[in-house]
């Protein structure tokens, strides 16, 4: 059973990862309206897993019998400077979503509560991931500056790099 205070913790972080998967639903919708196909299937893949980050939260806040609350949104913004700028606010918002994650951790060892402490480190892998990965591209959107042509192969690699990955979770999910 979870504690009153691990439970309010763990919905705020469902509000956190739900507005993620808002805000960068709304960045895919602007890049495909820029004709950067490559780079909006990655945001819309990118806004998928925010949402399976929330679900299983939800999940699991409901199986040891509290209650994962849906949360209402705010309207994310709907244009972006940039390409690069996108990818900077992705960095920036999940160096954010990095620290929540550690201060959820610091509430389940003062709760002592263990279950929920391991439950987290699948969040604490994914974190890391997820900042490399957003600090990458914006050391590549870095290079490319103002080059037209550098920006075509950049979205072209971004929509290769999403059909790869998206190949390697069915293959995952087969395999279970
Ligand atoms: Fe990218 O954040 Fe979820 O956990």
């Amino acid at each position: 059973m979870l504690s009153t205070k691990v439970s309010n913790a763990l919905n705020t972080q469902i509000v956190l990862e739900a507005s993620s998967s808002q805000y960068y639903l709304a960045m895919a919708s602007w890049a495909e309206t820029q004709g950067l196909n490559g780079v909006s299937s990655f945001l819309y893949a990118h806004a998928d897993e925010e949402r399976m980050h929330m679900l299983k939260l939800i999940k699991f806040v409901n199986e040891r019998g509290g209650h994962g609350i849906v949360p209402s949104l705010k309207q994310p913004p709907t244009t972006f400077k940039s390409v690069k700028a996108v990818f900077e606010e992705i960095l920036k918002h999940e160096m954010k979503v990095t620290s929540e994650i550690n201060n959820l951790v610091d509430i389940t060892l003062k709760e002592k509560d263990y279950t929920t402490h391991n439950f987290l480190q699948w969040y604490v892998s994914e974190q890391i991931e997820e900042e490399a990965l957003a600090r990458q591209i914006v050391d590549k959107l870095k290079l490319i500056g103002d080059d037209k042509g550098g920006l075509y192969f950049f979205d072209r690699d971004m929509g290769a790099l999403t059909t790869a990955e998206a190949k390697a979770d069915a293959g995952e999910k087969k395999a279970k």
